[in-house]
């Protein structure tokens, strides 16, 4: 471990000086907010340090270097994080004790920077992690959004949003690199000259707006890597103050052209695996892209000059989604138009370098622009990407049956789209889903065609999350157990949890396992006291379901079961219920509707139940607002059912199931995503699997033999019933009944089989909920699946793409 402070009393010194030489005051006089500055401040300083000494060591070995593209890095609050990765939390959190201050109440200054939707960004903040961790030359490159995520409020039961202005009081942690700011070109129109018997072309009359880079330093666990995320910011060229318009009134008119610049990074567009579609987004995509690889051969130029066939050897190109599709074709417009390469030599080390992850099957979030919007704001690489399509179709082998039909599948151009996942995959060596069951519904279903051409390309990689960030930092309790037992090496290498195995038959560990639970579940009712003003029992059983709103994961079926069990205890005093608390938290995007009235149907369930004195002794229902990454460290460990309930084969891998295991909590859930992987790490009878598999959900859509109102014929008590309480005022209080909620299932034909599950559910909520009056059991279980979970931390995703992809 390669500490940052040798002593408390080296530490004390330090942030002495670096607290009052910041503030100007003497230390006694100042805030709370002076010393949460200072402290970022000096850990950040110590971060450039090893960053430096980084730095030189990949430059002397020649390390290959990694970047990672992404238009969405959740990276969370990094103070308590760095520290443990440096391994002097515990010391400077006593140090700040004898000084008088406390290091949590210091770390409720940080922002929690929203640059992220949900799972695509988070898995991004986790892989810079272990990059770090693994001593990996690996950077993020990504979008500096002015506002994150929009901020969740609930009003009257429903989703409101606000902006969140993260950046208010400034980011302690980034250094603005002005000297690194690249121009980027909109819009123009290509010219081309010949150049000894060659065309070359270039844009002009291009609109250009300054692309500025922040570098936020990336601490790897064990200290010995710091690595960077730089991320960009859209900003005028040039300040084009219009005076006259100033002094004639019209400040609008005179800032016009720098607000029309700073819109490029202005916002991140709130739709997690959603539709696309807007202008400035392909704007963002195409300055993140093009910023970044200026960036990246800039470097690779400073150390090995112009040798362009060596990048593959010393650099590799990730692209996270679609987002950074233009890659390939921004690559090869450097390489082509201004470093002066032949195309095929070109084109042979831009496929080498890049390689793409695929993260949906759902068609509405596989991007696709219209040419016309597209070939306008960037023609020359529209050019290209024309070009490279050409070549495709031109050396398409003709020779195979219905090879019309696989031209026209994996064609990048057609029907006036061009379609990025395709260009992603043409471009890329390797493409990847992100678990087992995803990966092969791509090379079976989604990307058939591709993978029937070049199977090669084809390679799993089941996504990750950090054991730093959702074991050590988000449960100290629970972690400071597990090194009691095991010792500390699981934070190196979370494989080493499974020897908790071991602990599994003894009862006093157990008890302690459930203390720690306990614990967080205390913790957690003390933070939605104070956030939603509800009481909720720490003895009930927390019943966890947090993620994005979208109707294929299911919120909708949860919320029914509570509704089902609401009526039948209602019904039947004597219906026996385990206490149980529903807990639920996520965002819907603005305008996706179906998602924002589940969120609003789940508010106006918990108002009738939570006020109502004959169900009280046994359920509450919570919905935690504005989910996001430092409110998620609270719930987590604090859970003991983790709902995963997307229907089959829709769920690309989910990660929040992996955090919850980790954490010691039973998944409740269907055969989907990585759930199928925790299942056979952890084994069936230490989780609670029900409903279709994703086999099954195809064939009975193939049939077409699915109907909502037979279901709801079938079952007028139960099912019957919670669907006419969507419409009969049970739940309208607060903002009235859910019509379009009913609609979506009864004449949508139940498109996400929430009905054809909902039995299935309930039994198995119920089965699983009973087994909870044996503690000493579900103790078991709950440390059985943290002991099975090491396999999902991030650091062996990492190897994986490093061993298998990047060759790093
Ligand atoms: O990516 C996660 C998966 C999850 C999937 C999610 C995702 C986004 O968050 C955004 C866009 C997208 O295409 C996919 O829905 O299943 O765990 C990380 O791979």
């Amino acid at each position: 471990m390669n500490r940052i402070f040798e002593s408390k009393e080296e530490f004390k010194e330090l942030y002495l000086s670096s607290v009052t030489s910041l503030s100007g005051k003497p230390f006694e006089m100042t805030s709370d907010f002076d010393r949460f500055q200072a402290l970022v401040k000096l850990v950040a300083s110590k971060a450039r340090s090893v960053q430096t000494e980084t730095e030189k060591r990949v430059h002397d070995t020649g390390q290959k270097r990694v970047y990672y593209f992404s238009i969405e890095f959740l990276i969370g609050r990094l103070l308590d994080n760095y520290l443990i990765n440096f391994g002097v939390r515990d010391l400077v959190a006593e140090a700040l004790k004898e000084m008088g201050s406390n290091l949590e109440t210091l770390e409720e200054y940080e922002p929690d920077p929203a640059l992220g939707n949900g799972g695509l960004g988070r898995l991004a903040a986790c892989f810079l992690d272990s990059m770090a961790h693994e001593g990996i030359a690996g950077y993020g490159n990504g979008m500096r959004y002015r506002y994150g995520l929009f901020k969740q409020e609930i009003v009257n039961g429903a989703q409101h949003e606000t902006t969140d202005d993260w950046l208010v009081h400034g980011y302690p942690w980034e250094v603005r690199r002005q000297d690194k700011a690249v121009r980027i070109g909109f819009g123009g129109h290509v010219v081309g000259t010949e150049e000894n018997g060659r065309m070359r072309y270039h844009t002009e009359g291009t609109d250009d707006v300054l692309a500025v880079p922040y570098d936020i330093p990336v601490v790897g666990y064990g200290g010995n890597t710091v690595n960077k995320l730089r991320v960009w910011s859209a900003e005028p060229v040039e300040e084009e103050f219009d005076l006259d318009a100033f002094n004639a009134g019209d400040y609008a008119k005179a800032q016009a052209h720098r607000a029309e610049a700073e819109a490029i990074s202005a916002i991140l567009y709130p739709n997690d695996a959603g539709e696309h579609g807007r202008l400035l987004r392909l704007k963002q995509e195409y300055l993140f892209v093009a910023a970044g690889i200026n960036s990246v051969l800039d470097t690779f130029r400073k150390e090995h000059g112009s040798d362009w066939k060596l990048l593959p050897q010393y650099v590799a190109i990730h692209t996270n989604d679609t987002h950074p599709a233009m890659c390939g074709p921004e690559l090869m417009r450097v390489l082509v138009d201004e470093e002066n390469l032949e195309w095929d030599e070109a084109w042979d080390i831009t496929t080498k370098t890049i390689s793409y992850t695929n993260h949906t099957i759902l068609p509405e979030a596989l991007e696709k622009w219209p040419i016309s919007t597209f070939s306008k704001l960037l023609p020359r690489v529209y050019q290209i990407i024309d070009e490279i399509s050409r070549r495709y179709n031109a050396a398409f082998d003709r020779s195979q049956d219905g090879w019309q039909d696989r031209l026209r599948q994996t064609a990048i151009l057609w029907d006036g789209e061009v379609r990025m996942a395709n260009l992603s995959v043409i471009c890329s060596h390797s493409v990847n889903g992100v678990a087992k069951l995803h990966t092969d519904i791509l090379e079976r279903e989604t990307l058939k065609d591709f993978y029937a051409l070049t199977p090669q390309k084809f390679n799993n990689k089941t996504n990750g999350i950090s054991p730093r960030r959702f074991l050590a930092e988000a449960n100290p309790s629970y972690a400071k157990l597990i090194t009691e037992a095991i010792g500390t090496g699981w934070l190196d290498d979370a494989a080493e949890l499974s020897k908790l195995e071991a602990f599994e038959g003894d009862p006093a560990f157990l008890e302690r396992v459930g203390a720690s639970k306990h614990e967080n579940k205390v913790r957690l009712a003390n933070y939605v006291r104070r956030e939603c003003g509800l009481a909720i029992d720490p003895n009930s059983i927390f019943d966890v379901q947090v993620k994005r709103f979208h109707a294929y994961k299911r919120q909708l079926l949860n919320i029914f079961k509570v509704m089902d069990i609401y009526n039948r205890r209602i019904a039947d005093p004597n219906f026996r219920v385990a206490p149980t608390t529903f807990i639920f938290s996520g965002k819907a995007a603005s305008s996706y509707t179906f998602a924002k009235e589940t969120i609003r149907l789940i508010n106006s369930v918990a108002n009738v139940v939570n006020n109502d004195p004959r169900v009280n002794e046994v359920m509450k229902v919570c919905f935690i607002p504005n989910f996001r990454v430092s409110n998620a460290q609270l719930i987590y460990p604090a859970a003991e059912i983790s709902e995963q309930i997307s229907t089959a084969g829709m769920e690309a891998s989910g990660t929040s199931n992996m955090k919850l295991m980790m954490n010691g909590a039973i998944t409740l859930g269907t055969m989907d995503g990585a759930n199928i992987e925790i299942v056979n790490l952890a084994g069936a009878e230490n989780e609670k699997i029900f409903g279709l598999t994703a086999p099954e959900v195809d064939e009975l859509r193939a049939s077409g033999m699915h109907f909502a109102w037979d279901m709801y014929n079938a079952d007028p008590d139960r099912l019957g019933r919670v669907i006419d309480e969507l419409t009969d005022d049970t739940f309208a209080a607060l903002s009235g009944n859910f019509e379009s909620i009913y609609n979506e299932l009864m004449n949508g034909n139940d498109h996400d089989l929430v009905m054809k599950d909902f039995a299935s559910y309930v039994q198995a909520w119920e089965e699983l909920t009973q087994g909870y009056s044996d503690r000493m059991d579900w103790n078991r279980r709950a440390l059985h699946n943290t002991a099975c979970s090491g396999w999902f931390s991030s650091d062996r995703t990492i190897r994986e793409y490093r061993d298998e992809i990047w060759g790093a």
